[in-house]
């Protein structure tokens, strides 16, 4: 399929989200007959301080109003593919009710997750989920997929890693670089499996995503976000590589869902099984899979209160 082809056979049922600060649309719809995702992203704004104009790039202009020093009006801006897009947009097709579910508006709740809980309901959700939900995953680390777009790909089966941009990044803009970190390993789901065994294997993942990060695109190391999501949507580790300017992530960095990876690897040196230990708390959309367990919601009230 082709992004004009599936675009043309789209055929708009409902919109699922329209946020006015991250500029994004989601619509579902149908293509064949299948459930169909279409996400629309307004690009910001990537400007060559050396050789920028202002007036390059409007096209047109309207005043709305004036008022002493004070003009307002709108605006055609003009934008060009590859260098200036004005939009990215990510279809995800056919798309399951997991996907609908994620990306629909929704309320969050406050979770406080007990090692119990883990146990007990999110363990075997997590196994749940790992089937074909991964299957990109997969693709990239062993199928050859993406492989034309990797920064960087280390096959030892224990240590390496697949380094490549996310399908969140338009691979323009340097503002918003975004890349993902992918392990070969399988063994590990989430932050819950991880001890103080994997210590220098992240310090070394670490270490080697910066470098390469760095020498790739001309950032420094201080510029860098690097994460990992507690709950994460794909139960394989992968780390979020991203410029700290890159705020228009939604909740993506939000405190309660993106953990710094040096934060993982120092809790990991001061005690051995942090991540199995303690009560991990993060928010939940209504529509997540877990906040459909009774149990789950149940346990979460208690947990809750004797926080
Ligand atoms: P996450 O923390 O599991 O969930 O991160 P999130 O999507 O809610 O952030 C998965 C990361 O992988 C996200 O940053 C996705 O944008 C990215 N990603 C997801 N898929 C399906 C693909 C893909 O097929 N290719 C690439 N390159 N990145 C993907």
């Amino acid at each position: 399929h082709s992004p004009e082809e599936l675009i043309g056979n789209f055929q708009f049922q409902r919109i699922l989200k329209n946020d006015p600060k991250e500029k994004t649309l989601v619509l579902l719809g149908l293509i064949d007959n299948k459930d169909a995702i279409v996400f629309l992203e307004k690009s910001h704004f990537n400007v060559d301080q050396g050789s920028f104009k202002v007036g390059d790039i409007i096209k047109e202009i309207r005043l709305i109003n004036n008022n002493d020093v004070y003009f307002w009006s709108s605006a055609l801006i003009e934008h060009s593919l590859p260098e200036a897009p004005s939009g990215k947009v990510n279809i995800i097709y056919p798309a399951t009710e997991t996907h609908i579910k994620k990306y629909e508006e929704q309320k969050i709740h406050y979770i406080t997750e007990t090692p119990e809980m883990y146990a007990t309901y999110v363990k075997p959700y997590i196994e749940s989920m790992k089937g074909d939900r991964i299957k990109w995953v997969y693709n990239i680390l062993f199928h050859g997929k993406e492989s034309e777009t990797f920064v960087y790909h280390d096959k030892d089966p224990d240590n390496g890693f697949v380094l490549l941009p996310d399908m969140k990044w338009d691979k323009v803009n340097m503002d918003s670089l975004y890349l993902c970190c992918i392990v070969n390993r399988c063994d590990i789901s989430s932050i819950r499996d991880l001890n103080s065994s994997h210590i220098s294997f992240l310090e070394n993942l670490k270490k080697k995503i910066i470098t390469i990060t760095c020498t790739t695109y001309s950032i420094k190391a201080d510029e860098l976000r690097v994460f990992v999501h507690y709950q994460p949507s794909y139960y394989h580790l992968h780390i979020h590589v991203v410029n700290l300017m890159h705020q228009g992530l939604g909740n993506g960095i939000a405190a309660g869902r993106a953990i710094l990876l040096d934060d993982v690897i120092e809790n990991l040196r001061l005690v051995s099984d942090y991540y199995q230990v303690r009560n991990l708390n993060y928010f939940l959309g209504e529509n997540h899979g877990l906040w459909a367990i009774e149990g789950f919601r149940e346990a979460n009230v208690k947990s809750n209160s004797s926080n």
